[in-house]
């Protein structure tokens, strides 16, 4: 089966929706961890690699790549057979899963990247502002899961592995999460993978460290 290696650190999102995928798959990973406190991303040796010093990053053979959602693609494409859920190939079924990718990579994640990830990495105070961006961005998964039992209809695919990472609601959002019950109920869904505690344990408990999310008068 695969040899495929994996750079992560395990402070990064997209490194564990990369590490959902593969599991769904069952293709093995070679885990490469990068100690970003030390800025071994920077190191020559891995810039050597990935010029954009950013994980995940994969080297498969003499192929390598970066960038989360390309990724994603390329493992369902290699390991997903003829034609797989995850990523599926019918034109608009895999357009709706593009389309959240890029939703995902252009606003839901960089919403929340900017709004808390970063504000707790810093660890600096959150506006008023930021406070109102994350619950919008909150409301819009809520919205877009209604009536559905994943992202993009009845199966799972790579967009609920992209999003699902960034969503993280325990460390994001310490308010009322009855708000949103649609996303509650997705969110669950996903806790409830037989992997997903696995791939995502070492991530949490690094992120607990920083106590960041919102309080309820948000
Ligand atoms: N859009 C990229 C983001 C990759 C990214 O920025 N990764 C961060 C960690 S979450 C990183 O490697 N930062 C180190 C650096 O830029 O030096 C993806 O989804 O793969």
């Amino acid at each position: 089966m695969a040899n495929i290696q994996l750079y992560i650190f395990q402070g990064s999102p997209p490194c564990h929706a990369v590490m959902l995928t593969a599991k769904a798959l069952g293709v093995p990973l070679e885990l490469k961890q990068l100690d970003f406190m030390t800025k071994e991303q920077l190191s020559p040796e891995f810039t050597q690699i990935n010029p954009d010093h950013t994980v995940p990053t994969i080297i498969d053979g003499d192929f390598i790549l970066w960038e989360s959602r390309a990724i994603m693609r390329y493992l369902v494409g290699k390991y997903g057979g003829e034609d797989n859920s995850l990523y599926p190939r019918g034109l608009q079924k895999r357009a709706e899963v593009d389309r959240l990718l890029d939703y995902d990579l252009g606003v839901f994640y960089r919403t929340l990247l900017e709004n808390v990830w970063r504000p707790a990495r810093d660890r600096t105070e959150k506006t008023k502002e930021q406070e109102e961006q994350i619950v919008k961005a909150l409301a819009r998964i809520d919205t877009l899961v209604k009536d559905k039992k994943y992202l993009t209809g009845n199966d799972i695919t790579i967009a609920d592995f992209a999003m699902v990472v960034g969503f993280a609601i325990e460390f994001v959002y310490r308010g009322d999460k009855t708000k949103y019950p649609n996303a509650m109920t997705w969110y669950k869904r996903m806790q409830e993978l037989p992997y997903f505690k696995e791939v995502n344990q070492s991530f949490f408990d690094l992120v607990e460290q920083f106590k960041i999310g919102q309080d309820e008068k948000s």
